[in-house]
């Protein structure tokens, strides 16, 4: 029988429990998985007595804004704060991230000084970080589930604010309980967390009805600049600096889900183009297909089927000439 790829987390959750002030951090550009395995895993060392903080690169983003948290819990890397918080933590349990790179500019040299003894929790592949204890499961369908499976396999007490946090991060890393990973584990999972006062109506209302109006209109420019390639397979959202005048990529939050909505697109990508000059690019690929190696080529990192990356001063004609130039042999396969 196959060995459970979950088995490690309790002599983890143990190791956790030798230290008293934890810090925690996750990615830049946070999004539901970073933000609800931070707060979620937040109030499980809480409950446990510990002294915790999380420390991030980025606000919490407007729509996760409701998960319960106390504010200044919730420390951001540029603050004055940031470095005592770091430097008094024994442990520092980074999530949802493989390189370190990912932490953000401000946070990644705290993560280079760092003393005390740090720990890993991801799903994604082929991670490029050194800590001392590193719990990467690729099978997981969020570091919200390793997280959650850690607490549930150690027999800890999960409360209600922890399992919202928990909650969360399943349901947007899943697209809705859509994507590939959704399975009859995870939606088990998803259960027990129910049964601890996670509320999936009042949660999947705040985190994906909470469009500006904005927003909302800016969706309406990129829905009419989408661009159809290789006959249909490949569908490109591409917004440039005058589109995105006074919108930040919050603002775009989910909308490169729409390019694989679209009936024959195996491949679908948001290209932005910022007015500092970066070149923002997110992939889609439908199940048999995948997007990471072309993503790659532009030093960026995902997922096989989710994958994103960021150019300084890129010409965003040359790149998604480039993507339409590697999607080709990807969509023939
Ligand atoms: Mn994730």
């Amino acid at each position: 029988m196959k060995q459970s790829p979950y088995l490690q987390l309790p002599s983890t959750w143990a190791t956790l429990q030798g230290f008293h002030q934890i810090v925690i951090s996750s990615h830049l550009d946070p999004d539901g998985d970073s933000i609800g395995s931070a707060i979620g895993l937040y109030h499980l060392l809480l409950a446990q007595g510990k002294i915790v903080s999380i420390v991030n690169q980025h606000p919490i983003p407007k729509n996760l804004t409701f998960l319960p948290l106390d504010k200044q819990a919730y420390v951001l890397a540029d603050s004055p704060d940031a470095q005592d918080v770091i430097s008094g933590a024994d442990a520092w349990c980074i999530l949802d991230l493989n390189a370190p790179q990912r932490l953000g500019p401000n946070l990644r040299p705290f993560f280079d000084m760092f003393k005390g003894t740090s720990f890993v929790f991801d799903h994604h592949v082929e991670p490029m970080i050194n800590v001392h204890s590193l719990n990467v499961i690729t099978e997981a369908s969020s570091t919200c589930e390793i997280i959650a499976r850690m607490a549930f396999d150690s027999g800890i007490n999960v409360s209600s604010d922890a399992a919202h946090g928990l909650y969360t991060g399943i349901m947007t890393d899943t697209g809705g309980f859509r994507h590939p990973r959704t399975n009859a584990d995870v939606m088990r999972l998803t259960a027990l967390l129910m049964d601890c006062g996670a509320d999936p109506v009042m949660i999947y209302d705040k985190v994906m009805n909470a469009q500006s109006f904005g927003s909302m209109k800016l969706l309406g420019a990129a829905l009419s600049n989408l661009r159809l390639e290789h006959d249909g397979s490949l569908i490109l959202m591409i917004m440039r600096k005058e589109d995105l005048a006074g919108y930040s990529s919050e603002d775009l939050e989910g909308f490169v889900n729409y390019t694989l909505s679209i009936a024959g697109a195996k491949i679908g990508g948001l290209i932005t183009e910022w007015p500092d000059g970066t070149v923002k690019m997110s992939l889609r690929a439908k199940p048999q297909y995948e997007v990471r190696s072309i993503i790659e080529h532009f030093g960026g990192g995902g997922h096989m089927q989710a994958a994103g990356a960021r150019v300084k001063e890129g010409n965003i004609d040359h790149i998604i000439q480039t993507i339409i130039d590697l999607t080709q042999s990807s969509i023939n396969k």
